[in-house]
């Protein structure tokens, strides 16, 4: 059998609200609010337990080092440990919330995924997303690579790739803009990329689209794919807020579900339809129906098109009860069967709801056999997961509480435990430095 197995990112100790997200109008709204590191981790476990009751394969990933000192230092902060973060936070305070974000929750832009059935060796592949669009998040690959590596160990079944080249050219966002299509998990499938800008764009825009064309190419090419299909976002979604396409499409399977605003080219829904051949089902939500505005902002197509015992479940944020006309819209559908709810709101305000917080990784048997197995979620490990949560993490933190060493120090206890707990072996610079 083949299944599709969910990694989600496990929030990190500094969560805060940064007003980082370039383009993500959650993000700019929230900035410097107080945050729950601890609600965040543990709205986010909540979900995972959920969907590993369902009967999912619910993966986790594990959060990256924070604060990052080795980058405050390149900045040219010197001395010891302490006296970085509080020259950082009396300097710049800026530059120390932009390496403190704990932006690696979002797991949809850890990497982009293939499939061993899509693939032309047979392996999954990994390319994981360099995501330079964005400073807070450019620090993200090497640390990501590491953890996709600890997770999925076997070379003969996982092929790992480097990220894309640093520069212009490749501004790589992962699968965040990358949807899959097959008539099962376990067939050929076709793999569409969206892209919003090419290589050579540099407009000064506050809503600067993020994946680069040329960087959507390179990942297919990388993963010996036959069957991609290239889509341009659709300009008006990205200046509206999409700044992502999983901000406005969602797809599973035999099923696309997309705002009509999601693609530039109208005639892109009938290519995907001849690439697939027979039994397509395309669901457009029209703008007269839900405004992009709505959209944005219930976070609908942000939902995880999940299939449980042959139904078809939607996993939506609860965001989306304030939206009556979207909740219209998703209930007409009728390859829905039933949409389940949660509370997100800690990741929301950062602009990620159920869709962002989980990398989809399509595993046979053997492949899945192949997984770190402590990182799979069991009644077990959610109890030792949610025990060290409530052990580690802070109730509450504010932009300010970020340069307390008292942070760091904790920050550091808990995530030296993680790796323990999920096998991971030394993954962080704190620890590969004693
Ligand atoms: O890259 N937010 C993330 C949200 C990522 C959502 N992921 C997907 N759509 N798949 C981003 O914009 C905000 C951090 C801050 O403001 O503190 C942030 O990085």
């Amino acid at each position: 059998m083949t299944v599709e197995a969910n990694f989600d990112g496990l929030v990190g100790p500094t969560h805060n609200y940064g007003g980082l997200g370039s383009g993500n109008v959650a993000s700019i709204t929230n900035a410097q609010a107080v945050s729950s590191p601890r609600q965040a981790a543990l709205q986010g476990l909540a979900k995972s337990k959920a969907l590993a009751d369902l009967g999912l394969i619910q993966g986790i990933l594990p959060p990256h080092e924070r604060p990052y000192l080795p980058k405050l230092r390149q900045e040219g902060i010197g001395g010891t440990d302490e006296q970085v973060l509080f020259q950082a936070a009396n300097r710049s305070p800026h530059l120390l919330q932009t390496y403190s974000s704990a932006a690696a929750m979002w797991t949809a832009n850890a990497a982009t995924v293939s499939p061993s059935a899509d693939t032309a060796n047979g392996k999954v592949h990994f390319t994981p997303a360099n995501l330079v669009a964005q400073p807070h998040r450019a620090i993200e690959a090497p640390v990501t690579s590491r953890i996709l590596r600890a997770v999925f160990p076997d070379d003969a079944r996982f092929q790992h790739h480097l990220p894309l080249p640093v520069g212009t050219n490749f501004t790589d966002e992962g699968a965040a803009n990358h949807t899959r299509l097959a008539r099962s998990h376990g067939e050929p499938g076709i793999e569409l990329f969206v892209w919003g800008r090419r290589a050579h764009d540099f407009a000064a825009d506050p809503y600067l689209p993020r994946q680069s064309y040329e960087a959507s190419v390179e990942v297919a090419r990388l993963h010996g794919l036959s069957n991609a299909i290239f889509a341009r976002q659709h300009p008006a979604a990205i200046s509206a807020g999409v700044f992502h396409n999983d901000v406005i499409a969602v797809g599973d399977r035999d099923l696309l579900l997309h705002h009509e605003l999601a693609f530039a080219d109208p005639n892109l829904i009938e290519q995907v339809r001849a690439a697939f051949g027979n039994g397509l089902t395309v669901r457009t939500i029209m703008e007269e129906q839900v405004p992009l505005s709505d959209a944005i902002g219930s976070y609908v197509f942000n939902s995880q098109l999940i299939d449980i015992n042959s139904r078809r479940i939607l996993v939506a944020p609860d965001d989306i009860d304030d939206y009556p006309n979207v909740r219209e819209a998703i209930e007409s559908i009728e390859e829905i069967d039933e949409i389940l709810t949660f509370n997100l709101r800690q990741s929301m305000r950062n602009g990620g709801g159920p869709a962002c917080l989980r990398l989809r990784v399509v595993l046979t048997d053997q492949e899945l056999a192949a997984v770190n197995q402590a990182c799979l979620l069991t009644d077990e490990r959610y109890d030792e997961l949610t025990a060290w949560v409530n052990r580690h993490y802070r109730e509450t933190l504010s932009p300010d509480d970020l340069g307390d060493p008292e942070l760091m120090r904790e920050s550091r206890a808990a995530l030296d435990e993680l790796t323990g707990i999920l096998h991971l072996g030394s993954l962080y610079n704190f620890q590969l430095e004693e």
